[in-house]
């Protein structure tokens, strides 16, 4: 019985261990603040994509979310300063910079939808609807992991459990009789 139990705990350190691992996985992508210009100004990513904005110029810009999810204030020009925001829900994302917007200093990052990439014919119904909010940077919001991915990860885990119980019980029968 101790054995199931040593076998148990290691399976769960293991999740500890891997399955942040798999959730913080995410392409970057930079974008680049120039006078007085975003680029690329629209840029498609995956779920989970971090965008950096890079200050490549030498007026002063933002990176700011017409819907008020992001704001990286202002960066000074020739700092080289950065500003990072991670898109997790699809959709798209329209943002401006506070001192240009009028000079058409503005952006946009459309989160493509996971299971369209799969299905190319699924974008027809469109994704505007599902223009959800996504999570700040991974730890400073509720936790980041879509439940979905926990609980498949909790589902793998117990099913190797079982899978272990059953072949230690095997190999007990087996070896006593
Ligand atoms: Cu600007």
């Amino acid at each position: 019985m101790r054995r199931l139990l040593q076998l148990a705990t290691l399976s769960l350190v293991a999740l500890l261990f891997f399955a942040p691992a798999a959730w913080s996985q995410g392409q970057e992508v930079t974008v680049r603040m120039e006078d007085n210009f975003f680029d690329q100004a629209n840029i498609t990513v995956e779920p989970g994509t971090t965008v950096t904005w890079v200050q490549s110029g030498n007026n002063p810009h933002t990176t700011t979310s017409y819907d008020g999810l992001w704001d990286s204030g202002m960066i000074e020009g020739g700092s080289g300063g950065t500003f990072s925001y991670t898109f997790e829900e699809p959709g798209r994302y329209d943002y401006f910079c506070i001192p240009h917007e009028s000079l058409g200093m503005i952006g946009s990052v459309t989160v493509s939808d996971a299971t369209a990439t799969a299905s190319p014919t699924a974008t027809a119904t469109g994704t505007a609807t599902a223009a959800a909010s996504p999570t700040a940077t991974a730890l400073a919001d509720t936790g980041g992991p879509p439940v979905s991915s926990l609980l498949i990860a909790l589902v793998a885990t117990l099913a190797l459990e079982v899978y272990g119980v059953i072949a230690l019980a095997l190999l007990r029968r087996h070896s006593t009789s």
